[in-house]
């Protein structure tokens, strides 16, 4: 990945990390719109799309198609009580599983990162979605991968 794109991702991190850890309990576990998720949910959601999408990123390596499986976001987030769950350990666990996805995505060579992939389903999985008829990269994935994270992010702190 460009040293730009993971030094953006580094600090967006631990930018998060430090205001997150500001909020207390009682903040973390009460929604901005009631009915909405809850910090603590919200960052529950991102430790669920941060464990898809590093299984994403490594089983991406040994295929040559983007097709990947999708997973019923709400009801992760609801049979896994994030909300019962201590808001320190949340923050903690996703800053350092989003810190080992950056080391793991610095890792992939350039000529997998930017292979051309016909055979994909980001119609469905992308947040920025690309019509299926358009050949995709994994260096597209895991930019979209930051920009939903950063997308959630902005919920908790508008
Ligand atoms: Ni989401």
């Amino acid at each position: 990945m460009e040293q730009q794109f993971l030094n953006r991702f580094k600090q967006t991190i631990l930018d998060a990390e430090e205001k997150l850890l500001l909020l207390t309990e009682t903040q973390a576990e009460t929604p901005r719109t009631p009915g909405k998720w809850s910090p603590k949910e919200i960052i529950g959601h991102l430790i669920d799309s941060a464990s898809n999408n590093h299984q994403r990123f490594v089983r991406a390596q040994f295929k040559n198609d983007l097709i990947f499986e999708g997973y019923q976001q709400d009801d992760w987030v609801k049979v896994q009580q994030y909300q019962r769950e201590d808001w320190k350990q949340l923050v903690a666990l996703w800053k350092n599983f989003n810190l080992h996805i950056l080391h793991a995505v610095s890792q992939i060579p350039d000529s997998v990162l930017k292979k051309e992939r016909a055979n994909h389903n980001f119609d469905e999985r992308a947040f920025k979605p690309v019509p299926k008829d358009q050949p995709v990269t994994l260096e597209y994935f895991i930019v979209d991968y930051l920009d939903h994270l950063k997308h959630h992010l902005r919920q908790i702190f508008r």
